[in-house]
């Protein structure tokens, strides 16, 4: 498995309008723009080739571009955000997607789904049922997956806005998870690498073609990573958590 693009989009000064569910404050603008630097800089240590799209005042969570399409090798599929305020940020990814991608699906209402609620693990796919994402989006995304000869499940979360708030799969059949998922049937087939309860933000940190990207601030998250074999590159996301996003978030990987 090897990663060679990603298409990641600069935080609007809207963001301050952005949804948040954790009560830490507006983010400080500035502050997020030195960090999205950061981050696009730590993909392309990664050996990332990065498309960084302009801001976009019209919508301000459009900084967190995983939630928009599921970029899968070979086939895309353009999400239906179940957030009503985040729906107007397809039409330009999916402008974007096209430019990289001839084989396009789509998830259609009255599914909804958001891609921060799918976790590739090889050529299956986790679905998270959740406030944003709901059955019908799982199943049409679980058709489109069968058609084009990958699998996908679906797994109930609560507690957590995205499934990957909760769980990252670390390639090499190692999966990093919050302890309240340890044991989800779906995921006893793998080596299981816990995040503590108080560092759960760190659930959401993100293998690049064997690095592992991991917010700052998690000491104990990121030794049991390093134990675990991996390079890792450490990011303050501190202005993107009080919009209740993770690293994963800010990109998405293909
Ligand atoms: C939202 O509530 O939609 C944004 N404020 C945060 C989205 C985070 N995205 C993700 O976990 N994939």
């Amino acid at each position: 498995m090897q990663f060679k693009n990603a298409i990641v989009r600069i935080p609007c000064k809207n963001m301050v309008e952005g949804l948040s569910s954790v009560g830490l404050g507006k983010p400080d603008h500035k502050l997020a723009l030195k960090q999205h630097g950061n981050y696009v800089e730590a993909l392309q240590e990664c050996e990332l080739d990065v498309r960084v799209l302009p801001a976009d005042e019209a919508y301000p969570d459009s900084v967190f571009v995983e939630d928009t399409a599921l970029l899968t090798p070979g086939l895309a599929i353009i999400a239906n955000p179940g957030a009503a305020s985040r729906q107007g940020e397809i039409p330009s990814m999916e402008e974007t997607v096209r430019t990289f991608y001839d084989h396009v699906e789509y998830i259609q209402a009255p599914g909804t789904l958001e891609a921060g609620d799918v976790m590739m693990a090889g050529s299956h796919y986790f679905i998270g049922i959740s406030e944003r994402t709901n059955a019908d989006g799982a199943n049409q995304l679980i058709s489109i997956l069968e058609k084009h000869g990958m699998s996908g499940s679906v797994v109930e979360i609560s507690g957590m806005l995205h499934l990957k708030s909760g769980v990252s799969y670390l390639e090499n059949n190692n999966m990093l998870m919050i302890e309240p998922l340890m044991h989800h049937q779906a995921f006893h087939a793998y080596q299981q690498i816990t995040v503590p309860g108080k560092e759960s933000y760190a659930a959401n940190s993100v293998w690049i073609n064997d690095t592992v990207l991991v917010p700052s601030g998690y000491p104990e998250t990121m030794k049991k990573i390093q134990d675990a074999g991996y390079e890792t590159i450490v990011l303050d996301m501190s202005e993107f958590r009080k919009l209740d996003g993770g690293l994963s978030c800010l990109s998405l990987r293909f």
